[in-house]
């Protein structure tokens, strides 16, 4: 039988139109329900709205609609966008449909048999932006966490004993690592709950847009356990038959922020109705642009549905999983989205696609050829495709979506170098007519793997690319990958056009993209030696003025468009990734340098260098042999050096 695969977003709140976090964590999750249904898995993909509390109730307020009305309303505005990205979900749950509320009653009545519930007054802040609850300790600045204004409110209120369940989370806990990714997300959590855990309040009064408490219907259930409840209620509830077969499979995927309730709250709530946690969560990071917070007061809102239609569906996917490791931190630039268009899609995949068939239509009309004559260059392709494929399969396992995609494209670019290599056009003109069967062959599989591999992400530019190569359905699994040479010799292909167009017409890019010509900056200077007259004295001042910092590399690869740089992304500690193009390619091989810790010049002025956005410098010593710095020592990323 088929292994069972359930992937879950939040469900999110209908209190405004959907945004750039909302469109990343479904489209993360969509990447991954492809995947394994491509493995072969039975996959459930649950998304869906959170529609009660207070927050959607002061929406509905200010709109001058009902609250269901509303929530209606938005919840369709999330529809679209889905359907606009094409995101091929299993279920879409709405907090305000009955199947749901009776599960969030059934679920209120386990803990109040268990013992977990009590009755009591809430006194305390509370932030209606975030629907939570928060200690004098934990506001900053008189406001919550995250910005928003909190309220003092003393209400009557049912407790859970969460306290109760300390132990037996930290027990889970340490079990099961791998229950909250990244890792350091999960080190948050478990020292969170060594600290001892306080009950919570979990009904309101206040206000009357919620599921009643089971026989206190003048108490309406907290949001957050009536959220929370939709990853079981949407299987049907605890004794449905979908519910055996996907709760023992569930991943939640989530934003870092709201990694308390899922990681703490949810697995107490279900321990105490006797239920088992789901088996493991990863929390993504935010999405800045321009540096800040996107917010509407400052204006740098990005529009998910706005840049799919602008620069499609696939190309707006591809650029969200690629730019940025998954679980950190990144900064929208739509410059940085022109760049992977041009490089990634025109450059490289789509490149490898109309050339190939290109010239399989030039010499063979456009049919598959079947064998061939093996030649010397056929040895890296395929050392490319097992090293990637590899990879790839080990990345997706850790949701390293940026990982499983630089894996794919090094394929991709093995390819076209197989095309340089080889020379087919030198074949043909030569009469070599068996080798250039086998090349041409080799090119088309190359291809489909690559196509393959690449549908969780670019769903419909994939498809089309094997629908062009003419490959049947049985050979667009990911398990049609496992070996070489799968695809069948006959087959009709169709050139068509360039599948990613290249926008050529940088001068409407943003002004991000229109500062002065970049070239390459060498780093560091071997022809400049620096000589005793080159030196003068500076005051402590100017070096102050230096942020060097104790760095760690975390993936590293060759630059595409420069052989002597290497493309590096880095942690300086910042809580973000960035990319550093270092001049080190003849000195240090990617694999070398990944793990590395090194030197890092973090306050450079960012430039582009050859086409990728580089934010600082590593330093190191010699000209003809280059040595990076490093520090003696285990200092974490971010460690100043002054
Ligand atoms: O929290 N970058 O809903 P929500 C990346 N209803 N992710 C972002 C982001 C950004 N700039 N801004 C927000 C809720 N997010 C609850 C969930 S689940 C049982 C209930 C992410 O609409 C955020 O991290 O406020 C969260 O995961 C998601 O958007 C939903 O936010």
């Amino acid at each position: 039988m088929a292994a069972s695969y359930y992937v879950t977003t939040p469900i999110y709140y209908v209190n405004a139109d959907p945004h750039i976090g909302h469109a990343y964590t479904t489209l993360a999750a969509d990447a991954l329900a492809r995947w394994h249904r491509l493995l072969g898995e039975d996959v459930y993909f649950l998304t869906g709205t959170d529609e009660h509390g207070k927050k959607i109730e002061e929406a509905a307020q200010k709109a001058g609609i009902s609250p269901l009305e509303h929530a209606t309303r938005v919840s369709a505005r999330f529809r679209e966008l889905w359907q606009v990205l094409d995101i091929e979900y299993d279920d879409f749950i709405r907090t305000t449909e009955p199947r749901h509320e009776a599960v969030v009653a059934d679920l209120w009545q386990r803990m109040m048999a268990a013992g977990d519930i009590y009755l009591g007054k809430y006194e305390g802040w509370y932030s209606v932006g975030d629907e939570a609850y928060f200690t004098e300790d934990e506001l900053v600045d008189g406001r919550s966490p995250t910005g928003h204004e909190v309220a003092w409110v003393v209400e009557p209120s049912y407790f859970f004993r969460l306290s109760k369940y300390g132990p037996r989370l930290l027990e889970h806990l340490r079990a099961r690592p791998g229950f909250v990714r990244p890792e350091s997300r999960y080190n948050e959590i478990v020292r969170f709950v060594e600290q001892g855990l306080q009950d919570i309040s979990i009904s309101r009064t206040t206000f009357k847009w919620g599921i009643p408490v089971p026989e206190h219907p003048d108490h309406v259930v907290y949001v957050w356990v009536d959220a929370l409840t939709n990853y079981v209620s949407a299987l049907g509830g605890p004794d449905a038959p979908l519910y055996e077969q996907f709760w023992p499979e569930a991943v939640h995927l989530i934003g870092k922020d709201i990694l308390r309730f899922h990681a703490v709250f949810w697995p107490c709530f279900l321990m105490s109705a006797g239920l088992p946690p789901p088996k493991s969560m990863f929390a993504h990071g935010w999405w800045t642009h321009a540096g800040r917070k996107m917010s509407k007061t400052f204006g740098n809102v990005i529009d998910p549905g706005a840049m799919a239609q602008q620069y499609g569906a696939d190309t707006f996917r591809y650029f969200l999983l690629r730019e940025v490791t998954f679980g950190l931190d990144g900064d929208f630039s739509e410059a940085a989205l022109r760049d992977r268009i041009n490089g990634d899609l025109a450059n490289d995949y789509g490149n490898l696609l109309n050339r190939s068939l290109g010239m399989l239509q030039k010499y063979r009309d456009g049919v598959v050829p079947s064998g061939g004559a093996a030649g010397p260059e056929d040895e890296a392709l395929r050392t490319a495709f097992a090293a990637s494929r590899e990879t790839l399969l080990k990345a997706m396992d850790e949701m390293a979506f940026h990982r499983a995609l630089a894996a794919i494209w090094d394929l991709v670019r093995a390819g076209n170098k197989y095309v340089d290599a080889t020379a087919p056009w030198a074949l043909a003109k030569q009469g070599a007519a068996e080798r250039l069967d086998a090349v041409l062959y080799n090119l088309c599989e190359t291809l489909r793997i690559v196509g393959v591999w690449t549908l969780p992400f670019l769903p419909r530019k994939a498809a089309d690319l094997l629908d062009r190569l003419g490959a049947p359905a049985d050979v667009r699994d990911v398990p049609s990958t496992a070996a070489w040479g799968r695809l069948p010799a006959g087959l009709q292909t169709t050139v068509g056009d360039p599948l990613f167009p290249r926008l050529e017409a940088l001068a409407k890019a943003p002004p991000e993209t229109e500062k002065k010509p970049e070239t390459p900056k060498p780093m560091p200077a071997p022809e400049k030696k620096p000589t005793v007259t080159d030196t003068t004295t500076i005051q402590y001042d100017d070096f102050a003025k230096l942020d060097l910092r104790v760095a760690k590399v975390l993936t590293a690869e060759k630059h595409p468009d420069a052989d002597r740089l290497l493309k590096l992304t880095i942690d300086a500690g910042d809580g973000r990734e960035r990319t550093v193009c270092a001049g080190i390619a003849a000195h240090y091989t990617p694999q070398e340098m990944v793990g590395r810790t090194v030197v890092l010049l973090a306050n450079l002025a960012p430039r582009k260098i050859r086409g990728v956005m580089s934010e600082g410098m590593l330093l190191a010593a010699g000209a003809e042999t280059v040595k990076l710095l490093s520090v003696a020592g285990d200092l974490p990323p971010g460690t100043k050096i002054s």
